[in-house]
């Protein structure tokens, strides 16, 4: 299973942050003086260690910030299509050079205040060098800030998204609240059904696995708050999250209520049903009509009438016609 590429990626620190702890470090950089030297000799090697570590504290902290940040160009779609909700891929492009270009100033500042210290005469200026050189560092750091906190929107956001392996097919569930999505996930996923967040929804998304045969596997998405009401109440952001899903692989279940007991009639169903298809109209859907067992005939008769094609009927609750809802997945993928 591949993880998730912002998973990895570590909490920018605030440019104040950085600072603070930058300099306190360098402050108690002790170097090795023998008691006897010259202070001015003491001078210098004490302010040159300080220079060293707060130089070093900094591009540690920026290197490791780039090296986990996905690389744009090659995180797959459906990831890419989740950080455009963050931030275009140009801000975050552009972010990372000014990062980069921090951490290069900074080592510049800390060789060229060395060279400098390691020539004066006189113990005060050691220090005066130094404290011009933690200014400079500290000025480049807060022109960085925006940068930082982009950086570190990125992971709050985009750090509990699952691990959706986007190459292999996925069964995504949809359908308005209280149809018996959940029950469906965990009535045919082999394993506990994993919880993660999506960006820009209240609600989490829930993924469970399914192990076919051999190597063969299945993911099955649980998508409340997200496919579960009409578009036309969402806002850009939320649609945008919807369309991230048009990247992955596979098939949609969308699940009735043929009982109506979940409070939405069937006609509203049907309807976002169609909504769905339009917006997903390359992917092939699956029609459930669940809850059955509660639905009066008259019910069933109007559903029939009204959706275009009910593939098959279920008791979710009681695992009725879950088998054969994952046998037409597994066909309706060509995984047979
Ligand atoms: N009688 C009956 N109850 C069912 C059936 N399927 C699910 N339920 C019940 O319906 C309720 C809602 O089911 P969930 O699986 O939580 O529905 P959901 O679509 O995941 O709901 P949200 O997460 O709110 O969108 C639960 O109490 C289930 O036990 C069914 O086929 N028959
Ligand atoms: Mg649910």
């Amino acid at each position: 299973m591949s993880s998730q590429p912002f998973s990895k990626m570590i909490e920018a620190a605030s440019a104040e942050e950085l600072i603070d702890r930058a300099f306190r470090e360098a402050m108690k950089a002790g170097a090795d003086i023998p008691e006897r030297a010259p202070p001015i000799v003491k001078a210098r090697r004490r302010e040159e260690a300080r220079v060293r570590k707060a130089a070093s504290i900094i591009s540690r902290h920026l290197r490791k910030l780039l090296k986990r940040t996905p690389s744009l160009e090659r995180i797959p779609p459906f990831y890419a299509s989740l950080l455009e909700l963050v931030a275009s891929k140009e801000r975050v492009k552009q972010a990372l050079k000014k990062l980069a270009r921090t951490m290069r100033i900074v080592g510049e500042i800390e060789r060229e205040s060395i060279r400098k210290i390691r020539r004066v005469q006189d113990p005060l200026e050691a220090a005066k060098i130094r404290k011009a050189a933690f200014g400079r560092m500290a000025s480049l750091l807060r022109d960085a800030d925006e940068e930082l906190a982009l950086l570190r929107e990125i992971r709050a956001k985009l750090k509990d998204v699952p691990s959706i392996d986007v190459e292999k097919p996925a069964a995504i569930i949809a359908g308005y609240p209280g149809v018996g999505k959940s029950t469906i996930v965990q009535g045919i996923s082999t394993a506990k059904p994993k919880i993660g967040s999506y960006p820009f929804t209240t609600k989490e998304i829930i993924l469970g696995h399914l192990k076919l045969k051999d190597d063969l596997m299945l993911q099955v998405v649980d998508t409340p708050g997200l496919l579960d009401r009409p578009l036309s109440e969402r806002n850009r952001i939320e649609l945008q999250a919807i369309a991230a899903l048009k990247h992955l692989k596979g098939v949609i279940v969308f699940v009735v209520d043929a009982a109506e007991a979940n409070g939405f009639t069937l006609e509203q169903q049907c309807s976002l049903l169609r909504e769905i298809k339009k917006m997903f109209p390359e992917k092939p859907i699956i029609t459930v009509l669940n809850k059955v067992d509660l639905a009066t005939k008259d019910k069933l008769e109007r559903a029939y009438k009204l959706f275009e094609k009910i593939d098959l009927e279920t008791v979710a609750s009681e695992g009725i016609g879950l088998r054969e809802l994952l046998n037409l997945v597994i066909k309706t993928l060509g995984l047979s």
